[in-house]
């Protein structure tokens, strides 16, 4: 077996999108894998890749030095390598310029032939690709993919700061049902039970009461037996409220907040768009909104058998969203088929102040404004079937001044779905949760 060299006091002087020809001559140290081994004549080219893309490490037996020859001899793709040698402008190499060795550690290297080749075209399904997920991410496309994901990630927290709200931080253990009881997670909190937070709905009320304008991006579990390409049983969510609006400011800061993550990851990801042969459409401003009645005579005029006060269905959806493209706003929807928190509109309580944000068939958000009274939020919590009692921590925040506020909640996977053109959400998660998924 090869022998594995320590690292020591070797540290990295260039990622390989530092090197260029300019650094003809420069003394270079370089980490990074090995993604392909090729002989030519008396020369060996290695293709070594790190966290920024690949360079080229060219060793000539005739010149190499003979520690040199010794470590590359039993080499073999996907090792990790450490290298020390001199910076050689030429034309033909990545970033034109090549790395001549004057020592290398190898510093792991492949013990088992592996389940597949993460750079080759070919690949096994996605369900055996995410069975070793660590293996899988070395695709070129995958780290694209977590590149934008992370670029969204950084413009939405930018936004948000510049504009005057807090990040917060909310429990995921929790005592109560905020999204209806069904999709809950139990477990066992020391001798009582508990559950996996579906949202940090309730917090987020409290606390823009005492903040004014808050966010949180953090998991939310649903247990939701699902078998689709849009449903995880973990998922991130950006979670927004404020006081002293309504459910209109909330579409309006949505919308802005969405323009800005397609401009600033037009701007700075271009080449991760590239890999992934995709381009985010700039939508249309203002998105276009829709009142769920309108949409129901819509999707009556098309053929579909539907009653006012049906949730739409995946088949309605679909038939929408072939008539309109782009980012687009539903409002107004039946109060029976929202949460409990979200408020009845004056005069014509069997509708609510709410909205989901959509991108053709996918929900990518939903929001409104929130009951602001705890006399109502009681009622609401009977009609669907809650025990206020369970609320009370709750609900008595609102004996005590409660602004009033207005929010949403953001699917941040299918964000990324969209500016990713992907059609499966587990593709843009590290490591995946749904009911058949549990490892890695
Ligand atoms: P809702 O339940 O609609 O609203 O969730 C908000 C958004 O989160 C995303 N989402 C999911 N993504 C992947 N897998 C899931 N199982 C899943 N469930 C939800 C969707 C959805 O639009 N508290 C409210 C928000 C609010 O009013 O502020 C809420 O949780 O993109």
């Amino acid at each position: 077996m090869p022998k594995v060299d320590e690292l020591d006091k070797w540290r990295r002087t260039h990622y390989s999108s530092d090197i260029a020809p300019n650094l003809d001559g420069k003394k270079v140290t370089v980490f990074g894998r090995v993604t392909s081994i090729r002989e030519q004549g008396e020369i060996t080219f290695i293709i070594v890749q790190d966290k920024c893309g690949i360079l080229q490490i060219t060793v000539k037996k005739s010149k190499a030095p003979k520690k040199v020859l010794d470590r590359i001899k039993d080499l073999n793709e996907h090792s990790i390598l450490g290298v020390r040698g001199i910076l050689k402008s030429i034309d033909k190499a990545p970033h034109g310029a090549e790395v001549i060795p004057s020592e290398i550690k190898v510093l792991d290297f492949v013990r088992k032939s592996l389940p597949f080749n993460p750079y080759k075209r070919e690949l096994p399904s996605l369900d055996k690709r995410l069975d070793v997920r660590a293996l899988d991410l070395r695709r070129p496309k995958a780290q694209a993919i977590f590149r934008i994901r992370n670029a969204i990630l950084w413009s939405i927290r930018k936004f948000l700061i510049k504009k005057g709200y807090l990040e917060v931080n909310t429990p995921k253990i929790i005592a109560s049902a905020t999204e209806g009881g069904a999709t809950l997670f139990p477990l066992l909190y020391y001798n009582r039970e508990a559950f996996l937070a579906q949202s940090p709905q309730l917090y987020k009320e409290q606390l823009a009461s005492c903040f004014e304008k808050v966010f949180e991006i953090a998991p939310i579990f649903r247990a939701e037996q699902f078998d689709t390409l849009k449903h995880l049983s973990e998922a991130i969510s950006v979670d927004v409220e404020e006081a002293f609006v309504n459910y209109e400011d909330s579409m309006k800061l949505l919308e802005q907040l969405v323009c800005n993550s397609i401009e600033f990851v037009n701007k700075e990801c271009k080449e991760d768009l590239d890999i992934l042969k995709h381009k985010i459409k700039k939508s249309e401003t203002p998105f276009k909104q829709f009142t769920y009645d309108e949409t129901i005579n819509i999707l009556k005029s098309e053929g579909l058998d539907i009653e006012w006060g049906e949730d739409l269905s995946t088949i309605s959806l679909k038939t929408y969203s072939e008539k309109i493209s782009g980012f687009y706003f539903i409002k107004d929807w039946p109060t029976s088929l929202k949460a409990f928190y979200i408020n009845p509109k004056k005069g014509k309580p069997e509708i609510c102040e709410s909205f989901d944000l959509m991108h053709g068939s996918l929900e990518l958000s939903s929001g409104g404004t929130r009951v602001n009274t705890r006399k109502i939020l009681e009622t609401q919590l009977e009609m669907k079937d809650l025990d206020p009692e369970q609320f009370e921590y709750h609900l008595k925040t609102f004996d005590y001044g409660m602004p009033p506020h207005s929010g949403f909640g953001l699917g941040l996977d299918r964000l990324i779905l969209v500016f990713t053109g992907l059609e499966n959400i587990r593709e843009v998660v590290l490591f995946p949760r749904d009911p058949t998924r549990l490892t890695p």
